[in-house]
This record gives C-alpha cells, structure tokens and sequence, in this order.
C-alpha cells in the first residue's frame, strides 16, 4: 500500500461521493430478489439461493413468485400489491418450500424502487422476538412520562439512548448530531461500562459522506448484523430490462460501503444499527448503535426503535424551538425598541447607540460600529478605526449578500488576526454600497476531542491502479485548540440583524425623503428671492427716477429761490437715490448668481481676469495700482461669475489700500482635487475676528462716509464660489494686507493637465 496524497490525477472528492445506492453486492443473512410487475418474474436474485433453498439461483431466474410460493400466501401478496401504500403488508411472513416437506420461514419486506422494479427482501425470522403493539406503546408511553420530568436538550437525549439500549441490547448506542459544516459529535451514550466513552468527541465530515447522508433521507434505519460476513452478488448484476445496476437506495440488505466496513472493523465494531433523524426535511442527527460481535434486530424491533426515536425526537424539536423562541421574542423586542430610539433622533446613528438597550444587545455583540460615509460610531469593543475602514473596504469588495456573518473572521481576512481579541467573530450587514453595520465578538479559544486526528481521516491507497480511500485505524482521542474563533452567530441573532438592517433603510430613506423636500422648499425660497430681485430692480427703479428728476428739476428751476441749506439738502437727497440704485443693482446681481444659470465651460481664468482688469482700468489707473499673476489654469466654470469674482476681489483690495500704492498678487496652485486661487494686497487689512462677517450679505465693518459701497460685493463673492461647490475665506492682520482665498473643484478634463508653473508675469506695471 501506498500512501500519496499529492497525485494530481486522484479527485478525492469523486472518491469520497461516489454513488452508493446502485451497489451489486447484499449481506449474506437475506434473500434479495428484483421482480417485474404485474407477472412477479424474477430479474435478479442474490447468489445464496442454494444455502437457504437449496436451489441454484440461475435456475429461479425468469421463474415467477408463483412458482416458489402456495396460491393463499400469494394472492393474499397480491391483494397488497394492489394496495398504494405497501407498508400495510410489511413484514409479511413467508413460507417457502426447501425440499421434500421442508419449509423455511422468512419475514418478507417489499418495496418499489426509482426504476419500478418490486423488489422483495427476505430476512430470517425470529418469532420470540416479535413484540406486539401494545407493548411497543408502552414502551413509547413509559419514555415520554420520563421526558416531562426533564428539561434540557441533553437530558432528553440521554433517554433516547437509554431507551433504545434498553430494548435493543446494543453494547453501546450514541446520538449523533450533525454541526452546519458536516462534522459532527456524540452527544449522549449509553454503553457497556467496559468500553471507551465517545460522550463528547467530534468526528469529521469525510466518515459519513455526502451520498451516505443522502441516503438516510428516504431510507431511516439501516443494520448491519454482521460486519464481518462476506457480500454476497447479485446475479446478473445488470437489471436485464434496464441494462443498468438497480436502484438499492431503499433495501434492508444492501452491502454497506467496503470503505464503512472497513470503518466499523477498525473501530472494533461487529454489528450496527442506525437510525436517522430529521428535522424540517434536514438530517439533524442518527442514533448509532454498536455491537462487538454479530447482532440481528427484528424487523418489528428496528421500527419499534425507528418509531421511538421519531416520537421523542418530536418532542425534542419542540423544546428546542420553544427555547429559541423565547430568546427570539426579547430580540424582537430589544429591535421595535431601537426602531423607535431611531426616529426619535435626528441622526438615526443616536438612536442605534446612545440608549438602552442598544445594538450590542440586539446580537449578544462585545462591540459593535455604524460605519457611515467616512465615519464610524464605536460602542463596546471593537477595532481601532484605521482597521474598521480597511475592513470595510474588504466588505465592499468581497460581499454580495444583505448579511455576512462568521465565527473566525482571520480565515477569511488574515489581516484581523491583528484584533482577534475584540474581533474574531464578524457579523456584519451592508445599508447600502459603501455602509455597514458591524458587530464583533472576540476570540474564544476552545478545545475540541476528535474520535482520531481529523486531519488523518482516511487515506488514499493504490493497489494496481485500484485507488480507493482506507478510514483511519485509530480512533483514539485527539485534542484539537480551536484558535482565532469566537462563539457562533445564531440563527435568530443573523435574522434580527437583518430585521435591523430594513429598519435602518427605511429610516435613511425618510430622512433622503425629508432632505429632497427641503431642498424643494429651498427652491422654492430661491426663485421667490429673484422674482423679488426683478421686481425691485424694475418697479421700485421707476418711482425712484422720479423722486430723483424732480428733486434734480426743483434745483433747476428755483435755484434762484434757494438758499445753502435747501441746496444741501437736495444734494443729500439725490445720494440717497443713487445710493439706492446701486444697492437694486447689486441685490439683483446677488440674485442672479445661482448654480442652475451658470453656464459651466472651460474657462481660461487668465481671461476671466483680464476682462475684469479692463473693467477697472480707471481706477487701477488712478491708484497707481501694480497688479501681478502667476501662470494661470484653465476651469470648469462661469466665465462671467468667475470675472466678476476677481473683479470685486480686487475692487475691494484697490478700496482698502493703505497710504501706499496698492501692490495686489493674483495667485494659483493645483490642490489634490481643486484648484485654490488667491488674491492677495498690501491694504489695511482685516481684524480676524471679523473674517466670517465680511461675507455675510449687507455687512459692513466701515461706515459709508468712509468707504462707499453697499457690503454686497463679497457676499456675492461667496455665492459664486460656492455656485462652483467652492470654499472662500480671508487670512489677514489689521494693518498688514490681506488674502483672499477661493477653491474651484477640477473639471473632469482638466485632471489630465497637471501644470505645475510658477513663473510670475507682469500685467499692468
Ligand atoms: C456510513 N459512517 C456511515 C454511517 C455512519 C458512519 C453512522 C452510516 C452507517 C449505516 O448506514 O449503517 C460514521 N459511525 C460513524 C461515526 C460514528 C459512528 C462518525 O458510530 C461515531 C461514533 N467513511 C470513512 C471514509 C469513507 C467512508 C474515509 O471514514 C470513504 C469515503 C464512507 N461511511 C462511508 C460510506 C457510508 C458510510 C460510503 C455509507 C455506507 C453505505 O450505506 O453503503
């Protein structure tokens, strides 16, 4: 024998699933015989006819029933078949003729296979061993009156063993339960003192494959009496009508798996019975029963323990969803809570974290984050928040599902290993692309008894090209340290998450709702601002002309009459008219600047600037203004918005200057993802005290009579910046000039067009 794990060419999967139901081989203890229907001929039968009948088996071939049993056993076999349902005849009791007067009883089993072939098993009979009913209902009787006296799940299942030993005498008989990756472990035992508990040990997926699992669906008691007997053939070994193996799935005699065997000698095991267990259409478990030496049960007997097992394990699925109800009922309990603490806040993140109880609760979490946008909120204990984004962002790229979930988050993230001890298990739900809603639990270190090393469960062996899988010899306790693992997620617990996580999308959807409403209303506010912009600008421009033409009029044609005085006040009059022209003409400009009207282009800024120094001429001129630039991009913006920005920026910087000529900078750098513009003086500059107020409409911090201008000129400002999603702001000292600052987001096309020049140019000297 050869051990070699490694060949490429060997798919151990194949050879761990492959098909078991369609075996050519039975045990030896019965008779198995494939019959076509309605004429009862015989197609196949077992290669052991001459020990039990005397009769070759090739010459019962193409025989039919008729010719093996008197008229009365078999019409009243035929009255059965014709019934639906072929459990009412089974067992039936046969008598077959052997030789001369000899007969030999048989406890008959039919069954209809997947191909429609009956197939009829004949299994020796022990008539001592029959149990009537009424005792098999006692039996049930006296096992339920002792299950209401208990209450966990472990006791209930220390009496199914207890019972099924108890009427079966098994040297020892477990129940099995099945874990969610296919391992499983005994949970209770009941056996000869003398043997080795297997109470508590684990045993890997690989010893009870896929197609045996299968199997217990439809066929729930199995036994083997005599693990050592020789197999016998099936003759032929094809089904003659369908040219194929026939389907067992169902028969009592079956051959187990060579591999089982092999199994059950090295485990020291003679003789087995097993019983599968189900729940919701799942296997849940088996109740396995060992014997040292060969042992046969009864067909009675096997149903009675069939009949018991189911009986009892009713009654243990319903204490189990009763205990999980109760947990489930305080979850949904703890959840319309927090739904409720969520809209009670303004940010449904509160409500999720500030009160009690709160979302720790809602899965028996140690810690748990909202991350939301590029924020995360921590309660309890959970990763630092660099780790948190990085997990997030492995979320993003990994998970597809409404709910992720896992007790050892390291196997699939290596880099949590990192924070085991707060984050070894992960559940987590994703609200919407780019936020989750995570809880963590830390790492529980535990240790698990395995019936043998796992990692040893079988071994490949190659024998003249006959590669087949050997279990392995020893059963022996093997301790395994579960590391990086934290307790399981429950069921319940993953379902109340995801209950949470249509709470929170519907709440984000409201408040989405809510900010579409307020923008509308916004809208609204905004385009009532310039209806009202329009209509100063026009009507209150005309009676305005006329207070001013008749003022001006009343001075001509009586300046005569006049003396100083009226003339003053005249003059005072027709500045306040004009004052207020101007404040029409820039509360319309305010107006008009808003995100929709601006007609965003490529905009060279050098233009934008020049045409605004052109609008200035005269006064830069007048000032002996200097005005300097450095090289100059090109943006996604407003020509005119952009002009008119630089043209008040700088307005207010020749408005301000000092007792010297003003020396004004028009600067440019490339930022990240936007491009920041400065102008910069040599004025008198600002207190920083005052450097929000200046942008505030119709704030002024100097009185008219010292500086004209009706304080719009950098609320406008603001507005353009912020129509192009920009920021503006000044950094200044009283006395020493100041910088204005803005920010123009880059346009998709200028990403490409890094520019990064700092040369200075000359514009007007
Ligand atoms: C079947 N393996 C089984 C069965 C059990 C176990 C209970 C069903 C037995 C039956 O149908 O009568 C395993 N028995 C156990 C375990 C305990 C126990 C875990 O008592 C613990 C106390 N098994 C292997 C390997 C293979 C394998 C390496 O270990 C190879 C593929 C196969 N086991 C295997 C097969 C069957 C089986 C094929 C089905 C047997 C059959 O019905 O033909």
């Amino acid at each position: 024998m050869e051990l070699n794990l490694q060949l490429p060419s060997i798919n151990v999967t194949s050879l761990k699933e492959a098909p078991i139901h369609t075996s050519r081989q039975i045990q030896p203890h019965g008779v198995l015989l494939v019959l076509s229907e309605p004429e009862l001929e015989i197609l196949q039968i077992s290669n052991n006819t001459w020990t039990v009948f005397g009769i070759e088996p090739e010459q019962m071939l193409q025989k039919k029933l008729e010719d093996l049993l008197d008229s009365f056993q078999l019409e009243r076999i035929k009255a059965g078949l014709a019934e639906d349902n072929l459990e009412f005849i089974n067992p039936t009791k046969l008598w077959f003729r052997k030789k001369g007067d000899e007969y030999v009883v048989f406890d008959a089993v039919f069954h209809r296979n997947s191909e429609g072939n009956l197939i009829l098993e004949l299994e020796p009979t022990f008539s001592q061993e029959n149990i009537p009913f009424l005792s098999f209902y006692h039996l049930a009787k006296a096992s339920i009156n002792q299950l209401e006296k208990t209450s966990t799940l472990r006791d209930f299942c220390q009496i199914i063993v207890q019972e099924v030993r108890k009427v079966t005498g098994f040297d020892r008989v477990m129940l099995y339960k099945f874990d969610h990756d296919g391992h499983g472990s005994v949970i209770a035992e009941e056996k000869l003192e003398i043997l080795e508990p297997y109470l508590g040990l684990h045993y890997p997926e690989s010893d009870i494959p896929k197609p045996a699992r299968k199997l217990f669906a439809s066929n729930s008691i199995r036994i083997i009496p005599d693990a050592q007997a020789a197999p016998v053939q099936l003759i032929p070994a094809i089904n003659p009508v369908s040219q194929r193996s026939s389907d067992l799935t169902n028969s009592i005699l079956r051959s187990p798996a060579a591999c089982h065997l092999e199994y059950l000698h090295n485990m020291g095991v003679g003789a087995s019975l097993t019983i599968s267990l189900i729940k919701d259409n799942k296997l849940w478990g088996l109740i396995a029963c060992h014997h040292q030496t060969p042992k046969f049960v009864s067909y009675e007997l096997r149903k009675a323990c069939e009949f018991l097992g189911r009986v009892i394990f009713a009654e243990i699925s319903a204490r189990e969803e009763t205990e999980d109800y109760d947990y489930r009922m305080n979850l949904t309990h703890i959840q319309s809570l927090l739904v409720e603490y969520m809209s009670q806040e303004e940010n449904f993140i509160d409500g999720l974290v500030k009160h009690q109880p709160n979302l720790l609760d809602l899965t028996s979490a140690q810690g748990a984050a909202v991350c939301f946008g590029d924020r995360c909120t921590l309660i309890g204990e959970t990763p630092a928040e660099e780790d948190l984004n990085f997990l997030v962002q492995w979320l993003k790229n990994n998970v597809d599902e409404e709910v992720f979930y896992t007790n050892s988050l390291p196997q699939v993230y290596p880099d949590a290993e990192r924070f085991k001890n707060v984050a070894s298990g992960l559940l987590a739900i994703p609200i919407s692309k780019r936020n989750y809603v995570l809880w963590f639990r830390p790492e529980v270190i535990q240790t698990v008894n395995w019936g043998g090393d796992p990692n040893r469960a079988f071994e490949v062996s190659q024998t003249d090209g006959d590669v087949r899988l050997c279990p392995r010899k020893s059963f022996e306790l093997w301790k395994e340290t579960v590391r990086l693992t934290s307790l399981p997620w429950q069921y319940v617990e993953i379902k109340a998450a995801l209950e949470l996580r249509k709470a929170i999308v519907n709440i984000v959807l409201r408040q989405a709702d809510e900010l579409a409403q307020l923008a509308q209303d916004l809208e609204r506010s905004n385009a009532e601002l310039k209806k009202f912009a329009y209509v100063a600008s026009h009507d209150l421009q005309e009676p305005l002309n006329q207070v001013a033409n008749y003022v001006q009029l009343l001075e001509m044609r009586y300046n005569e009459e006049l003396d100083e005085d009226a003339k003053e006040f005249i003059n005072f009059a027709v500045q306040g008219v004009s004052l207020m022209q101007t404040l029409i003409d820039d509360v319309l400009a305010y107006s008009k600047v808003d995100t929709q009207a601006i007609a965003f282009q490529l905009t060279e800024v050098e233009t934008a600037l020049e045409r605004a120094l052109g609008n200035l001429r005269q006064r830069i001129a007048e000032t002996s203004t200097i005005i300097t630039h450095d090289p100059l991009p090109t943006v996604m913006a407003g020509s005119t918005q952009l002009m008119q920005l630089f043209q008040n920026l700088i307005a207010n910087a020749i408005k301000f200057r000092s007792d010297e000529p003003p020396q004004i900078h028009v600067g440019a750098e490339r930022l990240e993802d936007e491009w920041l513009f400065w102008v910069r003086d040599n004025g008198i500059g600002i207190d920083p005290r005052f450097s929000d107020r200046i942008f505030v409409i119709f704030q002024r911090l100097h009185t008219r009579d010292e500086y004209a201008g009706t304080g719009m000129g950098l609320a406008i400002c603001k507005k353009i910046a912020e129509c192009h999603r920009g920021r503006i702001w000044v950094e200044s000292q009283l006395g020493e000039g100041a910088t204005f600052y803005f920010t123009i987001p880059v346009g998709g096309r200028e990403r490409e067009r890094r520019n990064g020049r700092k040369a200075q140019n000359n514009l007007f000297g």
